[in-house]
């Protein structure tokens, strides 16, 4: 008999990624549709040819109810959390709604569990953004949290409700603290994708610019692909806890930037704009993350580097906008 999974956020990046690697681990896996309205809200899926395979539910984070039918119609013996608001710039327009989806839904998944699973394993998409301001050596399980924005205040409450259910109804939740992960399927709207389709489209003469906010912060990114893999040897051990997943290298935007625009053969400085537009009513400026433990309990870590990340998104991006 396959092991039953629900994956919430299943058409996001790491819903995608985190799916194909449990179809091929041998689960039978149930996605949560929220959009089916959107454009071509199943691209992800498409792209990586799994879509046939999957068993797609719809149901939104915000509707208890659906969360219950899902639950119910999948019997899933693990439930990935992943749906949010993600976007960190939007969480200060859209501040109520990114509560309601990446807070509250959070606890529409742990109390539906508890109503009529509370024997599966659950997983909560926490993020580093919940250390905000902390600025420490490395960020680890233990540093403090203070987050800066509408979403990383959102998520510490969900990731604080995985603890509490945990440490409430013995439910087996854990909490995956994941530092910035990056893919040929990230959103447009995230800095690493929309600087490697930039400067794909500069390369093939589309564009000519490229406009970004603050070039200064720092952030340790790794590879979607590895850390989908973390998400589920946490759900793989006796004893739920939470985990920092990380690289434990952290780099400015400005050299990520360089490496994509070198990549082609171009100079950053002869496309690059600084515009106001995209600063940010408060910002994290640095964050690198200390993946010990994941390493030593887990036996996981990050396989790709920054520069093997960005060189992959480009010629991924260059592939895509070519016809490719
Ligand atoms: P994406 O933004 O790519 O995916 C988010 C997913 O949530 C999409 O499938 C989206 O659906 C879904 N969603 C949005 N609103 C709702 C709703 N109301 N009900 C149900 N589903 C909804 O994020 P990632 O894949 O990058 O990230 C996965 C999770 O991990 C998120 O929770 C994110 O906050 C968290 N995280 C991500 C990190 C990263 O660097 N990528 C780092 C740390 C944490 P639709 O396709 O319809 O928009
Ligand atoms: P982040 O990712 O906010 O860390 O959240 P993002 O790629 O949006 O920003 C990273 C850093 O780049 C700076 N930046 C810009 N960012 C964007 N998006 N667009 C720009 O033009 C731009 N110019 C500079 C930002 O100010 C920031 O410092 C991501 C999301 O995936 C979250 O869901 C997740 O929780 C965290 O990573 C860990």
């Amino acid at each position: 008999m396959s092991k039953q999974a629900l994956i919430t956020g299943i058409t996001g990046q790491d819903g995608a990624y985190l799916a194909q690697l449990l179809l091929q681990k041998g689960y039978e896996v149930h996605g949560l549709v929220a959009r089916r309205g959107s454009d071509h809200p199943l691209w992800r899926l498409d792209e990586l040819g799994i879509c046939d395979q999957l068993r797609l539910i719809d149901g939104d984070l915000t509707d208890l109810a659906s969360i219950v039918r899902a639950l119910q119609q999948s019997r899933a013996e693990e439930v990935y959390n992943l749906g949010a608001m993600s976007f960190v710039g939007t969480s200060w327009n859209q501040p109520l709604l990114t509560a309601q989806v990446t807070g509250v839904g959070a606890a529409n998944v742990l109390e539906a569990l508890r109503l009529v699973n509370p024997t599966a394993r659950f997983y909560q998409a926490s993020t580093s953004e919940m250390f905000g301001l902390i600025q420490a050596e490395r960020q680890s399980e233990s540093t403090p949290f203070y987050p800066r924005s509408p979403y990383g205040v959102a998520k510490l409450y969900g990731h604080w409700l995985t603890v509490n259910y945990r440490e409430s109804f013995g439910l087996h939740a854990s909490s995956g603290i994941l530092f910035n992960h990056e893919s040929p399927l990230r959103g447009l709207e995230f800095v690493t994708r929309k600087v490697t389709d930039a400067v794909a489209r500069i390369k093939l003469g589309k564009q000519r610019e490229l406009r970004l906010g603050n070039i200064d912060a720092k952030r340790d990114w790794g590879f979607a692909g590895d850390y989908v893999e973390a998400m589920w040897r946490m759900l793989q051990q006796d004893k739920p806890d939470d985990y920092v997943i990380a690289t434990g290298r952290t780099t400015t935007v400005r050299d990520m930037c360089r490496i994509a625009f070198e990549h082609v053969g171009l100079k950053m400085d002869d496309h690059l704009i600084i515009d106001p537009a995209f600063f940010r009513p408060a910002e994290v400026d640095v964050l690198l993350g200390d993946p010990a433990k994941a390493e030593s309990r887990l036996g996981w870590r990050a396989t790709t580097s920054l520069e093997q990340l960005i060189v992959m998104m480009v010629e991924a991006d260059l592939r895509r906008l070519s016809g490719g």
